[in-house]
């Protein structure tokens, strides 16, 4: 009989290809010091489609329900627990380029979160945050987050903005701004092709903003925690029988399942 060796989380990177050299070193630079990488094309052509088309039959289904497993946000549609829900999603949070980039951000990590939020027409405009709660210093990041562009990113559509540099302050945008919702003198949107993929490190201070147009911006938010950190949604708890017997040892690691 052969022994089955439990992955590790080297093992499990490795085998899902995030090896040091799914970046470059200068991807992982800019990454450190703007707290933010564009990934442009990651997820072009079928994998989008797949994507998109998985979302609308999600957003029929579940109705005015959608979205409550993590709390509904006015002015968005939401959805989440999608690792639970369609095959499509199981490449996204083994996406190599993605996961190498949180492990560069957070080190052991685990899947914390896969969402989706559109900003609907006319609204979508948010405070800038950071989605960890408090500053943190000396570079001891809990979580690193990802923007996937189902819909192009405009300068009217509602682009995430971000303040490059933020996640270095230790700093808390409630604590430093007067009014959070206000332009910051260094923001810049996050604009880019459907198909793209921005990192980024989730202590930075970013926040979506205003729809201009009259049709929603898509985005899906795939988020990896420190692995001693409680994920936003308890995968153990929820996984599905039919997305656990799929998925591979080291996929199961990285969910922590
Ligand atoms: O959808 C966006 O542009 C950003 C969303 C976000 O930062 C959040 O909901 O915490």
């Amino acid at each position: 009989m052969t022994a089955t060796t439990a992955p590790t989380l080297e093992s499990a990177l490795s085998d899902l290809g995030a090896t040091p050299d799914a970046l470059t070193d200068e991807q992982r630079a800019r990454l450190d010091a703007d707290g933010f990488l564009v990934l442009p094309g990651l997820f072009a052509g079928d994998r989008l489609e797949a994507l998109r088309a998985r979302v609308e039959e999600l957003q029929r289904a579940e109705g005015p329900a959608a979205g409550h497993e993590v709390g509904r946000q006015t002015g968005a549609a939401m959805l989440a627990d999608l690792i639970n829900k369609g095959e499509s999603f199981e490449s996204v949070f083994t996406e190599p380029a993605v996961l190498a980039a949180g492990h560069h951000v957070v080190g052991d990590l685990r899947v914390n979160s896969l969402n989706f939020r559109a900003a609907l027409p006319g609204e979508g405009h948010q405070h800038l945050h950071s989605d960890w709660g408090r500053p943190v210093a000396g570079g001891d990041y809990h979580l690193c987050n990802s923007m996937w562009l189902l819909d192009d990113f405009t300068p009217d559509n509602g682009a995430t903005r971000v303040v490059p540099g933020s996640h270095r302050w230790n700093r808390a945008p409630a604590d430093e701004l007067t009014d959070p919702t206000a332009a910051h003198p260094d923001e810049r949107l996050l604009l880019g092709e459907a198909g793209t993929v921005v990192v980024f490190n989730a202590h930075l201070w970013h926040g979506g903003t205003l729809n201009r147009t009259d049709v929603p911006r898509r985005g899906l938010t795939m988020s990896y925690c420190r692995r001693d950190e409680p994920q936003q949604t308890d995968q153990a708890a929820h996984v599905r029988k039919a997305v656990y017997d799929r998925l591979s040892p080291a996929a199961r690691f990285v969910l922590d399942v």
